[in-house]
């Protein structure tokens, strides 16, 4: 049993149309205990760092105009096999492939507006808690 954290970020998309409770719903019912969160608009600047491992993609400036487009809800969740687990239940990056059931296929419009984002292990350059939050305001408590 490996408990683990991973960062979880609700995108714009998905704060604009009212789905922060429902997203926060996904995760308590898979046993992902929100153990700290703030709301954050993102300058251009901090998307830009954040996603510096896409800089060289083709949607890069598109996606650093949407992450910086409104505020993002930001949380660091904590559980069993959290990473993963938390990756099932956004589903897969573009909406259309996300399988039945999972966040991106519930909530999402576009590979571009896809309601969350995730920690996965490729965008290990940048320690994406650490970018966010202090130690001072991640609280791990038993349930
Ligand atoms: P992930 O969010 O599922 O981890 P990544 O490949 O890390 O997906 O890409 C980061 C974000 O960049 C995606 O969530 C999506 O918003 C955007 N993105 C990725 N691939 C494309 C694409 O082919 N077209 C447009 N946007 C993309
Ligand atoms: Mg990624």
């Amino acid at each position: 049993m490996t408990v683990e954290q991973t960062l979880s970020i609700i995108k714009p998309d998905a704060v604009a149309k009212n789905l922060i409770g429902k997203i926060y719903e996904r995760f308590e019912n898979n046993d992902l205990k929100i153990i700290a969160a703030k709301m954050k608009k993102l300058t251009r600047f901090e998307a830009e760092e954040f996603y510096a491992v896409h800089k060289y993609q083709p949607f890069f400036a598109d996606l650093i105009s949407f992450m910086s487009s409104g505020p993002v809800m930001i949380q660091v969740l904590e559980g069993e096999n959290a990473i993963s687990k938390n990756r099932e239940i956004m589903g897969s990056t573009n909406p259309k492939e996300a399988a039945l059931g999972t966040i991106r296929a519930d909530f999402a419009e576009s590979i571009d507006a896809n309601a969350v984002h995730g920690f996965d292990t490729l965008a290990n350059a940048v320690n994406e808690i650490m970018y966010f939050f202090s130690k001072e305001e991640i609280y791990s408590y038993q349930k």
